[in-house]
């Protein structure tokens, strides 16, 4: 391997003859990507065979993230900086002609994710591999990430599949020795033998291959490499007989095919759930397996194997691990289920009642037999048990019920399956154990736990904030690299007015990258010297995108009714995906785009109002926008939002948290202090005690900046159907408005008030954003990781 400059010169120009047969300057700029990708993938595979050695030498305990989603963006830059190699590589290119920022915009988003949930599970595996704990993740190779997302003339979502894999992976290996068979639909026969020991064969089953791609995990400043397993699905040899080869085919493709598009409703897609137990039932098999290489048996899996369950979505590995250690290895079902209770951890990430799976029975019993008997045992086992302990509680045995009214409760079976139940914020945790979990809080209270969660400082500061990161270790020298929380000693230099002009220059120039970006993107020309507030998340009711867009009509309608009304320039950027089938939230989307088409090109404006729609927001997209903002809108109706992730990648980057007390709002407002952020709105106890007697009706009709805001939408100022924004109206007016965007109103038009008037003191905002990057170290996924390991997973460092 290249230890320097002219060591990789050699090397690449060698590589690139041996795959391609050409010189450097005759390939093509792909050409060069590719070499580079597979040197940086060797790179990390010496550290790799390492890694499995000394897992195994030592016999380590080992944890497995199980996720239907990893919101990966892009590994080059961080695979490089975390092996400690970015400066050869770029100097060695830069010495042949190549500028390694054109093959960095070579790779593609890995989008193998919806938004927040999966975000996590990437920070988390950076973290973990950084922390050198032995930590892997276990999900779908899906043919195509998260859709593309397109804005069309008239201002629409129109999506487009994302194409990741066109050039290849670089990163992955694909493994064939170790794939696994996984069996649908059929049915099951029970027998019983001499000793009177039931036996269950699943027959006429339909027989799918998972095929393992394994991708190296990196960790900075340390040789440990963890594996990201992707299963794909692939034509078994054992081929059904009364199918026709190409329907079967078909349908073997459709597994892996795309991430489901959709964060909050479920509609009842037997092919999610065969998702769900494909990529569950190939982890586990495979994990069984690795352990046996090492082990001559099971009696020790819980004391090698921890596994977290990322939401519902991969809970079948509870029935699965019972019937792999029954059927398989022939285990008692207490002995089985005392096994799988302590290896099996849930995180809970979302209290909406429309986004808890629940799944008919007829799909499990039908697609998944003998999984099914399981969970009927399961939920038998478990009511026998309440009856004991809580005879005459009728109501609670109902309501902790796996199967209920025809359907399979995801979130009971997690929560009874797991010795361990986290939610991912303090607020968040304590409303699922006083609402969503309060009785199995009385059942298991010592499960209940908290993890706040965190985002990576080295992709969400180090890496995509260079003039920042600079500007910290010219302040306090670079120790906070390698020891985050030693970042809070900038606490001791945030009244320096000179540190707080070089904060403001460095957010200037992070602004113009922005103002770059915005250009290329949409065609649009802001000013960089406007503040930047921004709204990046996915496009949901409950986040309230709604709310910032009355108040920025609100303001244009006063901007052109009084002439004498002037504010400080501001730009107002979204980004935002919505569910395909999410009418609502689509409708946001084009209002956006419309406001942004008026607002705009209206000379009355005066450019006091900018609004901007940046299309397809993705991990790439926000490794520039986080960076930029003056203003971080977290705006959600109290009690709704887990966390947010986002909110600490606006923190870290020195932006001013508006927010209302919900999520890990919550921890920031407590970390910082009321007075370096804007703190808004109703709490999660005036949600409930409003809920009972709200009349949206009556904001409208009592407050005319509501009145003339809402009017607009239906009279022509925003398009020429004045039905286009209906629904909205709708929504708010006869549907009475489920998120209290009403209701808070008036207090977000004074937040924003106070925004500007803070704003336009330049060093006490300065000051302010210092203090939000001192404090950001909490948020470090680090931090979290570490509190996993210890509390839950009880996993330790290896040392290579
Ligand atoms: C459920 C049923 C059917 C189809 C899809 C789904 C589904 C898919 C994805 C339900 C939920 C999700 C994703 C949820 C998610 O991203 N939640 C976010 O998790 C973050 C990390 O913990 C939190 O910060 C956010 O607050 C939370 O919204």
């Amino acid at each position: 391997m290249f230890t320097n400059k002219e060591e990789f010169i050699n090397e690449f120009e060698l590589r690139i003859a041996e795959m391609y047969g050409r010189s450097v300057e005759q390939s093509h700029r792909t050409e060069k990507y590719m070499a580079l990708g597979e040197m940086v993938r060797e790179y990390a595979s010496l550290n790799w065979k390492a890694t499995k050695e000394e897992v195994a030498k030592n016999e380590d305990k080992q944890m497995f993230y199980f996720s239907m989603e990893f919101l990966i963006g892009r590994l080059l830059t961080n695979n490089l900086m975390n092996l400690g190699i970015y400066n050869t590589v770029k100097e060695g290119l830069q010495e042949l002609g190549i500028d390694i920022n054109e093959l960095e915009d070579l790779e593609s988003d890995a989008g193998l994710g919806n938004g927040g949930l999966g975000r996590l599970a990437a920070c988390f595996l950076d973290s973990l591999a950084s922390l050198q704990l032995p930590g892997n993740g276990n999900c779908i190779r899906y043919q195509y990430g998260l859709f593309r997302q397109k804005i069309d003339q008239e201002g629409n979502q129109v999506e487009v599949p994302d194409q990741w894999l066109k050039l290849g992976n670089i990163w992955e290996v694909r493994k064939p020795k170790h794939a696994v068979n996984v069996k649908f639909w059929g049915h099951v026969n029970v027998s019983q033998d001499q000793e009177g020991r039931f036996h269950f064969d699943h027959v006429d089953a339909e027989n799918i291959l998972a095929v393992p791609y394994d991708m190296p995990v990196v960790g900075k400043g340390t040789k440990e490499t963890n594996t990201l397993r992707l299963w794909s699905a692939e034509a078994s040899d054992i081929l059904p007989s009364n199918k026709d080869f190409r329907k079967y085919l078909a349908e073997v493709q459709e597994i892996c095919l795309n991430v489901y598009p959709d964060d909050s409703t479920p509609e009842g897609k037997i092919l999610r759930l065969k998702q769900q137990y494909f990529f569950v039932c190939a982890g586990l098999n495979a994990i069984i397996r690795a352990h046996l290489r090492v082990y001559p048996n099971l009696d020790n899996l819980v004391d090698k194997v921890a596994i977290q369950l990322n939401d519902t979505h991969p809970v079948l590995a509870i029935p699965e691990l019972m019937r792999i250690l029954m059927d398989d290895y022939g285990y008692e079902w207490m002995d089985a289920w005392n096994m799988v209770v302590k290896v099996m951890a849930y995180t809970n990430h979302t209290i909406l009642q429309e986004a808890l799976e629940k799944w008919p029975v007829d799909y499990i019993r039908n697609l998944l037999p003998r999984i099914y008997m399981i969970i009927e045992e399961i939920n038998n086992r478990f009511q026998n048990k309440i009856a004991i302990e809580y005879p005459g509680d009728s109501d609670m045995a109902h309501r902790v019920e796996i199967i209920r009214d025809d359907q399979v409760h995801m979130a009971n079976l997690a929560v009874i399956g797991s010795h361990s139940i986290n939610g991912v914020a303090k607020i968040h945790s304590e409303i699922i154990k006083r609402d969503l979990f309060k009785d199995f809080v009385k059942i298991y209270p010592e499960r209940f736990n908290n993890k706040t969660n965190g985002i990576t400082q080295r992709r969400w500061l180090y890496y995509s904030n260079p003039q920042l990161t600079k500007l910290i270790t010219n302040t306090i020298g670079s120790d906070f690299i390698d020891d985050f929380e030693k970042i809070e000693e900038l606490m001791n230099h945030v009244d320096d007015k000179n540190l707080q002009q070089e904060f403001l220059h460095v957010k200037q120039q992070r602004k113009e990258i922005l103002v770059e970006e915005i250009k290329n993107r949409t065609g649009i020309l802001v000013d960089s010297t406007s503040i930047f507030d921004v709204q990046a998340k996915r496009l949901h009711a409950y986040k309230r995108q709604l709310l910032n867009v009355l108040h920025i009509i609100y303001q244009y309608q006063r901007i052109k009714s009084d002439p004498t009304y002037t504010i400080h320039p501001r730009t107002y950027i979204f980004a935002a995906k919505a569910a395909p089938a999410y009418v609502f939230a689509k409708k946001v989307i084009k209002l956006i785009n419309k406001l942004s088409v008026v607002i705009n090109n209206d000379p009355a404006v005066k450019g006091m109002i900018k609004v901007v729609f940046i299309p397809n927001y993705s991990v790439s997209l926000a490794e520039v926008l986080m960076n930029a903002a003056d203003v971080s809108e977290q705006i959600s109706t109290a009690g709704k939002e887990a966390s947010g992730t986002g909110n600490m990648k606006f923190m870290m980057n020195g932006a001013i948290t508006l927010g209302t007390l919900d999520g890990a709002n919550v921890e920031i407002d407590e970390l910082v202090g009321r007075e370096n952020d804007v703190i808004f709105g109703l709490t999660v106890e005036e949600v409930a005690a409003l809920k009972p007697y709200y009349r949206a009706r009556n904001y409208y009709d009592n407050d005319p900046r509501i009145h003339n805001a809402i009017d607009s939408l239906v009279d022509g100022t925003w398009s020429s159907d004045p039905n286009e924004f209906k629904v909205i109206v709708d929504d708010l007016l006869y549907r009475n408005d489920e998120y209290l965007v009403l209701a808070d109103f008036d207090a977000y038009v004074k937040a924003q008030e106070v925004i500007e008037q803070k704003y336009l003191n330049k060093e006490e905002w300065a000051k302010s954003c210092l203090v939000n990057v001192a404090k950001s170290h909490f948020f470090s996924s680090d931090r979290t990781i570490r509190q996993y390991a210890e509390d839950i997973w009880h996993i330790r460092p290896i040392k290579i």
